[in-house]
């Protein structure tokens, strides 16, 4: 384990390295505890370098068995060895050397899952982003781009599968039972796409022929007996290998595409070249293990790590602080890909929802950092949802911006000009700009400062002259680091409506470029008057969500109910809808610190049976708009001095008023989803199941009584189904003989498979209430738990932490000090793991002073120890800052 050194990376320091390494040759001779490696690296000065530089090699936690240089020992004092650099000096002054490096590992012991490590006996490496220098000594930066040769040797019977990326070469047998195989990649990729498999495993072998007629063999690797469970990844994979070539005119460029599913990962996938790992949690599904949530997932990050092959793999980032240019660019690839294979409306809502339940915190707390960071400490601590999702928004500006068909060629100028290359985020934004002939260098700034830019917006209409004036102003807040900031360009996409929703004709407008149904906000203040208007108009913005702002719009509240039942752009009608009720959970939260009872208005009320009916909707969509903010969600609006049992209260009180209310329509509604028909995981069914799945909440928050949701747990014939009523069961029946017995049920079926305990674990952990802390201290001892898998911990602590405010934020702090204590634990082994779950507390800030001083107390315990990770001291300081 890397401990915290203090040190900070700064992007102003980068500098090419002094020497290449075009070529490398590695041997592994797999074992459990003492696996030998032996690398053999072409090495050759870089033109213009000093003959006299030294050559630093990265390591981390090595050790160095033997080196030559050209076949011979170097001389003593012309190198240096320690666990975490090679240093050699006085190299020979001709061009070109090889060097020879034999290191030994236990991969059996490795319980960072980073570098060569055994996942249920499965050998496996993960190398991004700074895995490699944990395999051998190297130049373990993502601009040095080798050619890679790699020759696996194991024990047959224990490993009778042998992988590596590229195409294989050679395979063969060896004495003592052992076997080994050969494989190249002639793409010279950097060391963090580096990957090695080996280890019993079943295959679900396909084929692909390419536009340009190769022929690809598909195989995805899992545990014997699970290869029916991945088809539907085999799908997904084949699916995106047609889109990215009739989308993006991208063609797969090896003859081998092979995916491994692994128990143990920390993160969901891994893109290495044309062998991909995954979390096997991203490539299992079937009807009776898998919700529809599952599958749109793995429809998604299978297509995202396809996707890198161009995005990242071809083309790749010149360092680390590059990160956004292979991430926000694939997440925004395969965001279009899902609104493509299913609903574009839905998946747009869906995105929204999870980036401002993840990114708008980071954004708005102690950890926000640009989209494209300056500084780094931990760069493990940087695959964030700022980089990821703000990253992908911010390409999706650059679209809007641009217009779609400059988009499209600047894109194909990207590929051009750099495939082969290690670039910037300067140099995509430069073919945008050529492309379209556009100067971004404002623009850019979303790349350059953290923050969620603030719109305020009020609206006068001069009847008499038939204008309408926007006031428009910007605001970037300060963010750690970045106290003053510039004017950004904002694109805010925008309707201007009738009563009825139509859109409504004017002449001209002023104040702002507005072009093709944007107003582009370049400056502090915008007054933009529209012309020629014969009536008021309602004023539909950023729809779409067209950039990635919070916005503070004065108008009548007759608008957004209006916006909220007819605006044509479905975005923007879910999104009024949400800020109405968001409104109303806020001011319901207020009258219940105050000691009153809320009320709600009843039109909105109304409005959810009118929602639930709306055979014009598509169900998902009815699904999504029927679908409360969640308690996270509201307390991120209200800011500050945050009680969760205030906000939970308010918001039972609105779904059962809404439940009541509307009883009868969303029985026929549900009774209308259910038609019995085989279960297909497509978009359409599994949004019929998820409309009947919220409808069967409301209709438990009415009745007030667990049988029919009961039967429904009963007569489920998916997990879609099953899953749900067990989370109604137990989140509002806690502790009642239904859910008690339910839970036994779901307990007693899927104990012996590890990713549906999972979700039993997640639906006690989340149960609200004070009380959940003994469950979750309970569950961590149960049989099926281990600190050691990411995907247990995720679901039982990280979801506890995450996604149970009333349970986590219990006011004597007792959760707190439970949780920094397992992250402590999980730091003494898996240090991203641990850093990761440490971002629960970082917006300990906005509670009510009781629960920040605990919350503030547990993070002095976690500052506290000697040897912490580099991750998790990261990760702490700067949430303590
Ligand atoms: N590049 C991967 C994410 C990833 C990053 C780090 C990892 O190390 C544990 C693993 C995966 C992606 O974007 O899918
Ligand atoms: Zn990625």
């Amino acid at each position: 384990m890397v401990v915290d050194s203090g040190r900070v990376y700064r992007i102003e320091d980068y500098r090419p390295s002094d020497y290449l390494i075009p070529r490398t040759r590695l041997t592994f001779r797999l074992d459990p505890d003492a696996t030998q490696v032996v690398a053999e690296l072409d090495v050759e000065r870089r033109h213009g370098a000093p003959l006299d530089a030294a050559l630093t090699l990265d390591g981390d936690g090595l050790e160095l068995v033997s080196l030559t240089l050209d076949g011979r020992k170097p001389a003593a004092g012309t190198y240096d060895a320690s666990p975490d650099r090679l240093l050699l000096k006085r190299l020979p002054v001709k061009d070109a050397f090889t060097l020879r490096i034999e290191t030994r590992l236990a991969p059996a012991a490795n319980a960072a899952l980073m570098g060569l490590y055994l996942s249920n006996g499965i050998y496996c490496t993960q190398c991004e982003a700074e895995g490699f220098r944990r395999i051998t000594y190297f130049l373990d930066r993502p601009d040095l781009l080798s050619v890679y040769t790699v020759r696996v040797e194991a024990d047959r019977a224990a490993a009778p599968v042998l992988l590596s990326n590229g195409n294989l070469a050679e395979t063969g047998d060896l004495d003592g039972g052992r076997h080994f195989a050969v494989w190249h990649d002639p793409h010279p990729k950097p060391s963090y796409l580096f990957a090695l498999v080996a280890g019993d495993l079943g295959r679900l072998g396909d084929s692909f022929t390419t536009a340009s007629g190769r022929e690809v063999e598909l195989g995805i690797y899992v545990e014997h007996g699970k290869e029916p469970r991945a088809a539907y990844a085999m799908d997904a994979l084949k699916r995106s290998m047609t889109w990215d070539e009739e989308v993006f005119g991208l063609e797969y460029d090896l003859d081998v595409f092979n995916i491994v599913a692994v128990p143990d990962f920390n993160m969901g996938a891994m893109e290495n070249k044309g062998l991909n790992i995954f979390n096997d949690k991203y490539v299992l599904a079937d009807a009776e293990t898998a919700t529809d949530a599952d599958y749109a997932n793995i429809e998604a990050i299978v297509a995202h790590e396809y996707f890198h092959n161009w995005t990242g793999n071809r083309i790749t980032c010149r360092d680390w602080f590059q990160l956004c240019l292979k991430e926000g660019l694939t997440v925004f690839r395969d965001r279009e890909f899902s609104a493509d294979q299913r609903s574009r409306a839905v998946e747009r809502i869906g995105d929204v929802r999870a980036l401002r339940a993840h990114q708008f915190p980071e954004d708005q707390g102690p950890l926000a950092h640009p989209v494209r960071p300056r500084r780094y400490r931990e760069i493990n601590n940087f695959y964030t949802a700022t980089v990821y999702e703000k990253g992908a928004e911010v390409v999706r500006m650059i679209r809007t911006v641009v217009g779609a068909d400059a988009f499209r060629d600047g894109m194909r100028l990207y590929v051009e000009r750099h495939d082969g290359q290690a670039v910037t985020i300067e140099e995509f934004v430069r073919a945008f700009e050529d492309a379209s002939g556009r100067d971004l260098a404002q623009f850019a700034l979303w790349y350059h400062q953290a923050g969620t830019p603030n719109i305020a917006i009020s609206e006068s209409f001069d009847a008499g002259a038939g204008t309408l004036t926007l006031d428009i102003e910007q605001t970037v807040p300060p963010t750690p680091s970045e106290t003053r900031k510039r004017l950004m360009h904002i694109p805010l996409a925008f309707g201007l409506l009738d009563e009825e929703g139509n859109p409504l004709a004017w002449q001209g407008a002023e104040g702002a470029a507005v072009e093709d149904g944007v107003i582009h906000v370049r400056k502090r203040r915008h007054h933009v008057r529209f012309h020629g208007l014969r009536q008021r108009p309602v004023v539909s913005i950023n729809r779409g969500f067209s950039a990635p702002v919070t916005i503070a719009h004065q108008r009548p509240p007759h608008d957004r109910l209006l916006l909220a039942r007819r605006d044509d752009d479905l975005f923007g009608r879910w999104e009024a809808l949400n800020t109405l009720v968001t409104e109303a959970l806020i001011g319901a939260f207020r009258t219940i610190l105050g000691g009153g009872e809320p009320e709600f208005a009843p039109e909105l009320v109304a409005l959810a049976g009118e929602i639930a009916s709306d055979a014009a909707l598509e169900p998902a969509y009815r699904a999504l708009a029927l679908t409360l903010p969640s308690e996270t969600d509201v307390a991120r609006e209200i800011g500050n001095q945050i009680d969760p049992d205030a906000i939970h209260a308010a918001r039972q009180k609105l779904i059962v008023e809404i439940a009541r209310t509307n009883v009868d329509a969303f029985a026929e509604a549900r009774a209308s989803m259910r038609d019995g028909r085989p279960f297909s995981p497509d978009a359409e069914n599994a949004g019929r199941r998820a409309l009947a799945n919220v409808l069967l909440d409301y209709l438990a928050a009415a009745s007030d009584a667990p049988q029919e949701t009961a039967s429904a747990y009963a007569d489920a014939t998916n997990m879609t189904d099953r899953f749900a009523a067990l989370g109604i069961l137990a989140h509002r029946f806690a502790g009642r003989p239904e859910s008690v017995d339910a839970l036994a049920d779901f307990e007693r079926r899927y104990g012996g498979d590890p990713l549906v305990m999972d979700k039993w674990f997640h639906i006690q952990a989340t149960v609200p209430g004070p009380q959940t802390l003994d469950t979750v201290r309970r569950l961590k001892q149960h049989a099926a738990f281990s600190l050691r898998n990411p995907n247990r911990v995720r679901s039982l602590i990280g979801a506890f932490a995450n996604a149970n405010q009333t349970g986590f934020h219990r006011r004597d702090g007792e959760s707190y000090r439970f949780f920094a204590e397992t992250v402590l634990a999980v730091d003494g082994f898996n240090p991203q793991v641990a850093a990761r779950l440490a971002t629960a507390l970082r917006s300990w800030r906005l509670l009510e002073p009781e629960r920040q001083a605990a919350a503030r107390s547990a993070l002095l315990m976690l500052a506290e120890p000697e040897g912490l990770s580099s991750d998790l001291r990261d990760i702490v300081d700067r949430t303590l800052a």
